[in-house]
């Protein structure tokens, strides 16, 4: 048996995707509140006001100009607003995890439904309690919460008064924010992530900036790295129980050839997208290729005096990682491309791909394992992996999801594999969305990860109720088996 008894089991969700609620118990605004539907070829648009009041409406991928202010607007779908809606079915959603046997779950909490403006001064006591709840609940179960501080969350009035990271008293508020729930969840959480997929905050959603340029967006990233070795410095200060990881978006690439240039390239590619986050997160510096690539481009970030000490004693415990697919590395302009996890890379022919083009590739995931262990040494743990797909609900209420359960099959061998071989430290895996959500991407419902099915469509039609799906006994015997059965 090659993975050890307290090998984590779970799955992952995220409460802008999954939560709902929005306007429960005092809750603030999220920039993902402001959020509209898109799809595979459409991206998703955000809702503003411009100086005049007048609204707007515009790409997520586009400049937001100074001026605006994220607003909702009448007569829009937002999906974040019920989602699958956790919120009012919490208990019986973490059942279907004990059901399964779940011994972990990484969740997120909306720091809006603690501070509902980001700068508030006092918490919000009705969003603490709700997640005692949900904590309570799970540890009834034998379920070991891993808490995601901001998984693509910033308060909208922080992103509307004070361009969000790029202001340095985000920092403080952020903090402000761990503190409290550091403190309140103290004994029931020891499991932390502190910023989902740090490597691809770049655009107003996730970073709340006006005018977005490189320079601004360098300087955000300094603010959110301080934020993190903060946090994580609070957070062993007020429990040396708690472990605090980061959290990479790690998209495996390859190059497309073995011209040097090609394999240059790659590796400009991975440290720049990748490691950068990694290092600074890891060993507490911004590492030399970095600091030369900054100055050759002119950007000076503005640090204060104790900045560097800061993220030297900041570094974190473990590495949680996304998975999904690899890319391809080409110098050609003309590559054609592949669909991905938020970012579009070059087509690999090798490779089969999901219904939304990501291309699938399980041995991607054993590279990954390998090269993240060999460059930090570092517990790694892979918190989000899996196939997001078209479901079909036959007339008797079941979904036979073969194509989930190969893809995950794959990617189960593969990481046995290497924790076997290679003698990786794997701490856990926590498919991403085990109950169906709301996709990131591309803000549909058809777009589906979970074991457990939620009667929904794109527009929020429809029941919510909950459905087994195949994948759901097929994972429950992969963990009753510790991974032996697949
Ligand atoms: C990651 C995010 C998740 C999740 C996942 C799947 O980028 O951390 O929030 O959504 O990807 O992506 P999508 O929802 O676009 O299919």
């Amino acid at each position: 048996m090659s993975l050890s008894k307290e090998f984590f089991w779970g799955g992952a969700t995220a409460a802008n995707q999954y939560e709902g609620g929005c306007f429960e118990a005092g809750r603030g605004l999220a920039v993902s509140d402001i959020k509209t539907a898109g799809s595979m070829t459409t991206p998703r648009r955000m809702t503003f006001l411009n100086e005049q009041g007048k609204p707007i409406i515009q790409n997520k991928e586009n400049k937001v100009p100074q001026g605006y202010k994220g607003a909702i607007h009448e007569g829009v779908y937002y999906p974040s607003h019920t989602a699958t809606d956790f919120y009012h079915h919490y208990k019986e959603d973490i059942a279907y995890m004990a059901e399964m046997g779940f011994n972990c779950y990484r969740m997120s909490i909306s720091w809006t439904r603690i501070f509902p403006n980001g700068d508030d001064v006092e918490p919000i006591e009705a969003g603490l309690k709700f997640y005692d709840d949900v904590f309570d609940e799970c540890l009834k179960h034998g379920i070991a919460p891993m808490v995601t501080i901001n998984h693509f969350e910033m308060p909208l009035h922080l992103a509307n008064e004070y361009d969000g990271w790029l202001n340095r008293k985000t920092i403080n508020y952020f903090l402000r924010y761990c503190e409290v729930i550091f403190q309140r969840y103290k004994g029931k959480v020891k499991h932390w992530l502190t910023f989902n997929e740090i490597n691809i905050l770049r655009d107003y959603s996730s970073l709340g900036i006006h005018d977005l340029t490189a320079e601004k967006h360098y300087q955000a990233f300094h603010h959110i790295f301080l934020a993190s070795a903060k946090a994580v410095i609070l957070g062993h200060a007020i429990d040396p129980e708690n472990k605090i990881g980061m959290m990479l978006a790690h998209i495996a690439s390859y190059s497309e050839t073995c011209d040097p240039k090609n394999v240059a390239l790659e590796l400009e590619v991975s440290r720049k997208f990748k490691y950068f986050f990694s290092d600074v997160q890891c060993r507490g510096y911004y590492p030399s290729y970095m600091i030369k690539y900054l100055e050759r481009q002119n950007i000076s970030l503005v640090k204060e005096a104790d900045d560097e000490q800061i993220l030297c004693n900041g570094t974190v415990d473990y590495i949680g990682f996304s998975y999904y697919n690899s890319g391809v590395a080409s110098l050609r302009k003309d590559a054609e491309l592949a669909y991905g996890n938020q970012v579009r890379v070059a087509r690999n022919p090798f490779l089969e791909e999901s219904d939304w083009g990501w291309q699938i590739d399980p041995i991607g995931l054993g590279i990954s394992l390998n090269s993240l262990w060999d460059r930090y040494q570092m517990p790694l743990c892979i918190v989000e992996n899996g196939l997001g797909a078209y479901d079909e609900v036959t007339q008797d209420g079941k979904i036979h999801d073969e194509y989930r359960i190969d893809y995950l099959r794959k990617h189960i061998h593969e990481l046995k594999r290497v924790v076997e071989e290679d003698g990786v430290e794997l701490m856990g895996y926590t498919p991403w969305g085990w109950i169906d959500l709301v996709s990131a991407g591309t803000g549909e419902m058809k777009k589906r990860y979970g074991f457990v099915y939620v009667d929904m469509d794109d527009e929020g039609n429809g029941s919510k109720k909950r459905y087994r799906k195949d994948s759901f006994y097929w994972y429950q015997k992969v963990i009753q088996s510790n991974g032996e059965e697949l």
